[in-house]
């Protein structure tokens, strides 16, 4: 608020508050300093339907709100380049290892192969070696927000946290709405760097309850001018290691139009919007009046045997200037979305319990009372069948659910029926006890869908917080024509 003098007289006031409201002074933080312009990640383009890129994962140096510090990157980039293909694309990813350990890359979201040289995520790059990944992109996949990430069981939490994570944008999932021809899309790839004695900690010393820094694009809370009415389309990856994003923009609502890589079937108008690690959103803001208005990631607690962390200011918007004639009308009307499947209403082919849980003291981590083997089958699915999974949480901490090469509709959490509003590749887990009216372990019921002949092979389910993953709380899949599969 505005602190004015007591001894001012009414109209002085009025005058001094309506200047005020023009000059933003309704959020008290005029006096703070800007950050930098906010910059897009640097982005490269499929030519002739072939996107070719080396990374070299090394060892390089890296600054964080003015901290620096050394870690794995690709190519020397906190922020790797946001790779653009379209449907029908073939991506050619030659992955150089110039690290000391093992690694790999995962194409999250993406709805391709997982046969090598594809998206197989049990290839382990050695040091000193490289891989060449060729990864076909299907002519009907979906349209949006992907990334790429470090996918090496037991590393994962300390290679993403070092930086192995880009973007990568498929085709324009703005098309059928033609009254946002032109307006200007911001790219918002959310990472945060936690530095122990000027370093990444390693593997099992990360703690997502400690300080970390926030950046969006590797910046620390840049800035973006927008005018009074302007609507600006915002895709923003949660590409972190560990942390839920818990987003609100001070002043304004988020028009969701996009998750996880999936146009909706409808605006979804939203106060805040809740991003477990790995999930994407598309959403449209139109700014206010004059000011200066924070976007935030609310401090957050995952549970009694969780983590809590405390929140940040990822960027600021600055409106200014002259108001914008015939701001673009909000929300996009819903027949203007095309149709999207409903997989809770197909017909169910299998029925099945995920479990996950964790050990007392909460450093090992179950699906079905199992730690990862990465040479074992847990999962073996029919390719051309809908497969109803109810996944229950028995520990007292959120999980995230993603599952490789396919997305799932959110049916149900804790017995309540979700509206449809579209697919999906994460999902938060709710703890037990977390909800007073649902007794027992927190359930969510999700189906997916098996049916396309591309995923013929072998991938994982997980939960997406890197040290849960890493600590067990994965598990495999096979899909095959007619299981028992064969050995892939
Ligand atoms: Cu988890």
């Amino acid at each position: 608020m505005c602190y004015l003098p007591k001894a001012f007289t009414l109209s002085v006031v009025v005058i001094i508050i309506s200047f005020f409201s023009v000059s933003g002074c309704n959020n008290n933080n005029n006096g703070t300093p800007l950050g930098p312009p906010f910059q897009n990640p640097v982005q490269i383009s499929s030519v002739n339907g072939v996107l070719e890129i080396t990374y070299d994962a090394e060892v390089s140096p890296a600054e964080v709100d003015g901290q620096p510090f050394m870690s794995a990157q690709y190519n020397g980039m906190l922020a790797p380049p946001t790779l653009r293909v379209n449907p029908g694309d073939t991506i050619r990813l030659t992955l150089n290892n110039f690290l000391d350990m093992m690694t790999n890359v995962h194409y999250h979201g993406m709805n391709v192969s997982p046969l090598s040289p594809s998206d197989d995520v049990f290839i382990m790059i050695t040091p000193n070696s490289g891989f060449e990944y060729e990864v076909v992109i299907p002519e009907n996949h979906a349209e949006g927000m992907y990334y790429y990430h470090a996918h090496l069981f037991g590393i994962t939490d300390f290679q993403i946290m070092s930086g192995l994570s880009g973007g990568l944008i498929v085709g324009d999932i703005l098309e059928p709405f033609p009254q946002l021809e032109g307006i200007t899309e911001q790219i918002m790839y959310l990472k945060d760097f936690q530095l122990m004695d000027g370093e990444i900690p390693p593997e099992g010393m990360i703690n997502p309850s400690a300080p970390t820094n926030f950046t969006v694009n590797g910046q620390t809370n840049p800035t973006i001018t927008m005018r009074p009415g302007e609507t600006q389309f915002w895709q923003l990856g949660n590409i972190g290691a560990d942390l839920y994003y818990d987003l609100v923009l001070e002043g304004h609502l988020f028009y969701q139009i996009e998750r996880d890589g999936n146009r909706r079937n409808q605006t979804v108008e939203r106060n805040s919007i809740l991003m477990p690690t790995s999930s994407r959103v598309g959403v449209l803001v139109q700014a206010n009046e004059p000011g200066r208005y924070k976007l935030r990631a609310r401090k957050f607690n995952t549970g009694p045997q969780g983590d809590q962390y405390g929140g940040a200011t990822l960027l600021t918007v600055k409106v200014e200037g002259e108001p914008v004639q015939d701001p673009i009308t909000l929300p996009i009307p819903m027949n203007q979305f095309p149709p999207v499947e409903n997989l809770c209403e197909q017909v169910i082919a299998v029925d099945r319990t995920i479990e996950f849980s964790e050990s007392a003291d909460g450093n090992t981590f179950f699906i079905n009372g199992k730690e990862f083997d990465p040479a074992r089958v847990d999962t073996e699915v029919k390719i051309g069948d809908f497969e109803r999974w109810t996944i229950t949480n028995t520990s007292e901490e959120l999980h995230v659910f993603h599952i490789h090469l396919t997305d799932f509709v959110v049916c149900e959490v804790n017995g309540v029926q979700q509206p449809f509003v579209g697919q999906q590749d994460t999902v938060n887990i709710p703890y037990r006890g977390q909800d007073p009216d649902f007794a027992g372990p927190g359930e969510v019921v999700i189906v997916i869908d098996f049916t396309d002949p591309i995923i013929e092979g072998k991938a994982v389910y997980h939960c997406h917080i890197g040290g849960h993953e890493d600590n067990g709380m994965m598990a495999v899949f096979e899909a095959c024509a007619e299981p028992p599969c064969p050995d892939f």
